[in-house]
């Protein structure tokens, strides 16, 4: 039978109410999300992991402000707050987060000059993180993703997860969404026009 791994995107402190890039309601997926990880064989965890003064914050660009886009050598970035500093407590997972049966953390966005929102490839959508060999390698080949925020790394995440031939779902009652300019909307049907299945 296909084998399949839970992936948890970014449930870390500053995607919560009270962190640097706050997530409406991002707490709120913690008991759901605890609840699949239970049901779950195999879990991977992704952790935003950026270090300081990383080029995907709108402090490294003065003038900026969070939210903007700029263009970079490798496409259009959008600008954030300062958040999910290496070591930092906004980088920690959400404390109610019962990750303890988790297999691997994949942390990503940690070279300064480009971000990382998908699991699989960082921005430039050539380098990878080595989650698609990992997955491969253990004979795994369907993933259900769920986690923060929705139309960002989950959505990135789950549009290369197809792209790599995983038979892919997102458990959207258990994501919250960051909803800029639309955002939410159009990832969403990226998405479901990708083959991405919507529970
Ligand atoms: C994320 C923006 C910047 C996410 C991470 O986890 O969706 N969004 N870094
Ligand atoms: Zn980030």
């Amino acid at each position: 039978m296909a084998k399949e791994a839970l992936i948890v995107i970014d449930v870390q402190n500053d995607f919560c109410p009270g962190g640097a890039l706050a997530v409406a309601g991002g707490d709120e997926i913690v008991p759901i999300v605890n609840r699949l990880i239970q049901q779950s064989a195999h879990v991977i965890l992704t952790q935003d992991w950026h270090p300081a003064g990383h080029s995907s914050f709108a402090s490294s660009h003065p003038g900026r402000a969070p939210f903007a886009t700029v263009t970079m050598p490798y496409g259009e970035q959008t600008l954030w707050p300062d958040h999910c500093v290496q070591g930092s407590p906004g980088a920690e997972f959400h404390p109610d987060l019962e990750w303890t049966t988790a297999e691997l953390v994949v942390r990503k966005g940690f070279r300064a000059e480009i971000d990382s929102y998908s699991a699989f490839f960082e921005n430039d959508h050539r380098t990878p993180t080595g989650l698609a060999g990992y997955l491969r390698e253990r004979d795994i080949s369907k993933v259900s993703l769920c986690g923060l925020a929705t139309d960002f790394c989950v959505a990135f995440s789950a549009l290369d997860a197809v792209a790599q031939g995983f038979l892919t779902s997102v458990v959207l009652g258990a994501c919250r969404g960051i909803d800029l300019n639309g955002s939410l909307a159009a990832m969403t049907e990226r998405m479901r026009d990708a083959g991405v299945k919507l529970i």
